[in-house]
C-alpha cells in the first residue's frame, strides 16, 4: 500500500513527542536564563532576582516564544533574548503576586516565596529589577534582526505588562475578591489581561521577530488568546483538585481568598469542557501550517492535560 503524507492532523498530533520537546526546550531556556543574570553589586538584589528566576517552573512562556519563531522562521536563536525577557516578566509578576499586599503566599515553585526569604522590601525591588532588566535584555541582546522589529517587540512587552495587561488584570482580580456576583464576562476580562496578555505576547513576539505577515499574526493571536483563557480555566480547576505538593504552591488558595473562579461559576466539568473547546479552536487555527505547527498544537493540548 502507498504511504500517504495526508494523515489527519490529529493523528500526527498524538504521535508528537511533546515530553521530549518540552524537556529539550526547557534545558535551553534554563541555560540562557542562568547566563542572562550574573551576580553583581549590590549582591543582595541580584541574589533575590536569581532566586526566583532560576526556581524552575514549566518555562511555558519562553517555550511558546521559541516555538513560534521556529514555526515561522526556523530560527529560534533570534528569539532567545525575548524568551528570557518573557520569563523575567512572568517571574516578577509571581514575586509581586505572592506579596502580603496581594495574594500573600508562602510557597511558589515548590520553595519559599521571595519575600519569605529576602523580606518584602527586597522582594518588591527584585520584581522591579527583573521587570526593568527584561527590556534592557531584549534591547541589548537581540541580534541580526531589523531594529523596527525589536522596537515592536519592546512595545508588545510593555503593553502586556501595563494597565491593559498584567497590572489591570491584577487590579480587577483584587477588586472581585469576596464578591459573589462576578459574571463570566468580567472573569474572562480579568484573565485575558492577567494571564492571557503575557501568553499572547509570547507568541506575538516570536512572530514579529520572525517577520510574520498580518495573516500569521492574526491567526497566532487567536491561537494564543484561546490557550491563554484555557490555561487560566485549568489553573482554577487545579487549585481545587490538585495538592500543594503537585502545584508547588498553596492549593485551595482561591477558595480561602474568596476569589471569583471558573469552577465556582460553571462547576468543574463544564469548566474543563470549555477549556477543551478553546484548545481545539486554537489547534484548528494553526492547521494551515501543516506539520510545522505540531509543537504549538501539542502545547495547546498539554495546557488542558497538565497536572501543575
Ligand atoms: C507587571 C508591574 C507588574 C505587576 C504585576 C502581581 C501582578 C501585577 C499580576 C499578577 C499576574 C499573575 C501572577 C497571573 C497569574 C498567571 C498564572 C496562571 C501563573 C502561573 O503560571 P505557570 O503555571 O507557573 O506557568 P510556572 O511556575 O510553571 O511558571
Amino acid at each position: 500500500m502507498v504511504q500517504t503524507d495526508l494523515k489527519p492532523t490529529l493523528t500526527s498530533l498524538s504521535d508528537f513527542d511533546l515530553k521530549t520537546y518540552l524537556q529539550t526546550k526547557k534545558e535551553l531556556v534554563e541555560k540562557a536564563l542562568d547566563e542572562s543574570l550574573t551576580i553583581e553589586k549590590p549582591e543582595k538584589i541580584y541574589e533575590a532576582m536569581r532566586y526566583s528566576l532560576l526556581a524552575g517552573g514549566k518555562r511555558l512562556r519562553p517555550i511558546l516564544c521559541l516555538a513560534t519563531a521556529e514555526l515561522l522562521s526556523q530560527n529560534e536563536v533570534i528569539a532567545m533574548p525575548t524568551a528570557c525577557a518573557l520569563e523575567m516578566i512572568h517571574t516578577m509578576s509571581l514575586i509581586h503576586d505572592d506579596l502580603p499586599a496581594m495574594d500573600n503566599d508562602n510557597y511558589r515553585r515548590g520553595r519559599l516565596t521571595n519575600h519569605k526569604v529576602y523580606g518584602e522590601d527586597i522582594a518588591i525591588l527584585a520584581g522591579d529589577g527583573l521587570l526593568a532588566y527584561a527590556f534592557e535584555y531584549v534591547a541589548e541582546n537581540t541580534k541580526n534582526i531589523p531594529t523596527e522589529r525589536i522596537v515592536k517587540v519592546l512595545g508588545i512587552l510593555a503593553k502586556a505588562v501595563g494597565a491593559n495587561g498584567l497590572v489591570g488584570g491584577q487590579v480587577m482580580d483584587l477588586d472581585c475578591e469576596g464578591k459573589s456576583d462576578v459574571t463570566a464576562e468580567t472573569l474572562t476580562s480579568i484573565h485575558r489581561k492577567k494571564t492571557g496578555a503575557l501568553l499572547e505576547a509570547c507568541v506575538s513576539c516570536g512572530a514579529v521577530l520572525s517577520g510574520a505577515s498580518i495573516d500569521d499574526l492574526t491567526r497566532l493571536s487567536i491561537y494564543a488568546q484561546n490557550i491563554g483563557l484555557a490555561f487560566q480555566i485549568i489553573d482554577d480547576i487545579l487549585d481545587v483538585t490538585a495538592t500543594t505538593e503537585e502545584l508547588g504552591k498553596t492549593a485551595g488558595k482561591d477558595i480561602s481568598s474568596q476569589k471569583a473562579t471558573y469552577p465556582k461559576l460553571w462547576g468543574i466539568q463544564t469548566s474543563q469542557t470549555k477549556a477543551e473547546e478553546l484548545v481545539n479552536d486554537a489547534i484548528t487555527q494553526l492547521s494551515v501550517y501543516g506539520k510545522k505547527a505540531l509543537p504549538l498544537q501539542a502545547i495547546a493540548q498539554y495546557i488542558v492535560k497538565r497536572k501543575n
